[in-house]
């Protein structure tokens, strides 16, 4: 059998194969690629017995190769931005404190509810090309930011025309249970009555979503509403994932692990008990440096004990318009290395295949072995840890989407 494309002479190719150490570095090797799977990765040379005058061959000297990124939590489809509440984060205004002036979250709900479904799929059209030029081949999308039923489906209506339409593969999350919308202030009951009866029933039936996501915070839902709100999502066949002790500890790992959810998301103050109960229930952390950085929080997500206890630990960008307006997750590595104070190995495979782990994709994805997906980028950097150390800059050279090659030279082809 030929294959269709081979990158070779590749200085070091992160595999990030589950069995492996770290993130499984073979060094001086090739990756083949036939009809969009990996047909085989090793070190040294490939056999002639699967070149021939078709194949494509990509000489990978001094570079590194690594699965495409996968980036499990963004807020992707939203309108508008937040940058005028820049002055009011500086005086030192928490953010649920705006929040419950009407800005935050709501703001964003505002502008999305003002915008038509071309309008924010071009915005997240943006957002998307620079994902893929940055290195992400797989995003998860959340929905959130319209609440009610008309802007919540055009959002997931949205996200599910880009997949469609876009390189990046786009995994939908229904997050109806992001905010209480104005409408139903004082009401948090009613608002999820109206989420049960009318929004959720009809996003299972049409597709729209494969996970539900509840943000159980202080004021926002409680970890009793959040129960409720995944019970009757597991019920409508949604996979779970939740906003779980982003900035108050309300035991939301532990709420996560009972609910068999998927990924348990933030946990910066998650308890040691949540984590002991993550391990067990095997959910998979998704850490969000990004927030804890740009929320100037003092302190990150507590990685090391998480994968010393046993959890699997992904790293994705929380991009959205408030707390992480970043697509980049080179960006993100930087806070998972100095704040998170995880290894340049441990990064890249949160980024592959444990975020592939918290969007069900394990199978598909994030990691470099033969019949997977053959996603994948090429770096122009010698060694995975000079990506992390190199910081602030796009290091990616080369983007290959399901075997063909869709950036080049760090330009969109
Ligand atoms: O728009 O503030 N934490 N949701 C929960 C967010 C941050 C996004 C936002
Ligand atoms: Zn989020």
């Amino acid at each position: 059998m030929f294959a269709d494309l081979i990158i070779i002479n590749a200085s070091n190719i992160a595999t990030c194969a589950d069995n492996q150490q770290g993130a499984g570095i073979i060094e001086n090797g090739y990756v083949a690629v036939k009809d969009g799977r990996i047909l085989e990765a090793a070190a040294g040379s490939p056999s002639q017995n699967i070149i021939n005058s078709d194949t494509e061959v990509i000489d990978a000297m001094g570079k590194t190769v690594t699965p495409g990124l996968v980036d499990a939590h963004t807020h992707l489809v939203h309108g508008g931005s937040r940058e005028k509440e820049l002055p009011l984060k500086l005086k030192g205004v928490p953010y649920l404190e705006i929040l419950k002036m009407g800005g935050g979250i709501l703001s964003s709900v505002k502008n999305t509810r003002d915008a038509s479904k071309e309008q924010l799929k071009a915005k997240a059209l943006k957002s998307l090309n620079q994902m893929l030029v940055y290195g992400t081949t797989t995003v998860e999308a959340k929905s959130g930011y319209g609440l009610d039923f008309d802007t919540e489906v055009k959002c997931l209506e949205a996200a599910k025309e880009l997949n469609g339409e876009h390189a990046v593969d786009i995994i939908s999350t229904y997050m109806g249970a992001h905010a209480i919308p104005q409408e139903f202030k004082g009401d948090t009951q009613g608002y999820m009555d109206f989420m049960f009866e009318k929004v959720m029933p009809y996003v299972a039936d049409n597709k729209l979503a494969e996970f539900l996501d509840v943000f159980c915070e202080d004021g926002v839902f409680s970890p009793e509403e959040s129960r409720t709100i995944m019970q009757k999502a597991k019920a409508l066949g949604f996979k779970l994932k939740i906003h779980a002790d982003e900035i108050v500890p309300l035991q939301g790992a532990e709420l996560a692990s009972e609910m068999g959810a998927v990924s348990a998301d933030h946990l910066l103050a998650a308890s040691d008990k949540g984590i002991e109960a993550m391990a067990k229930a095997k959910v998979t952390a998704v850490t969000l440096p990004g927030t804890s950085f740009y929320l100037m929080l003092g302190k990150y997500a507590q990685a090391r004990k998480m994968i010393d206890a046993g959890v699997r630990v992904a790293i994705a960008t929380d991009y959205n318009p408030g707390t992480s307006p970043t697509e980049s997750l080179q960006t993100i590595m930087s806070f998972a290395c100095f704040g998170m104070k995880l290894t340049p190995e441990e990064i890249i495979k949160g980024m592959t295949l444990n975020a592939a782990y918290a969007l069900d994709r394990q199978q598909e994805v994030g990691s470099i072995e033969k019949g997977k997906k053959a996603d994948l980028v090429i770096f122009d950097a010698p060694n995975v840890d000079y990506i992390v150390y190199h910081y602030g800059i796009n290091h990616v050279d080369t983007v290959i989407k399901n075997g063909k090659i869709v950036v080049k030279n760090r330009q969109i082809v």
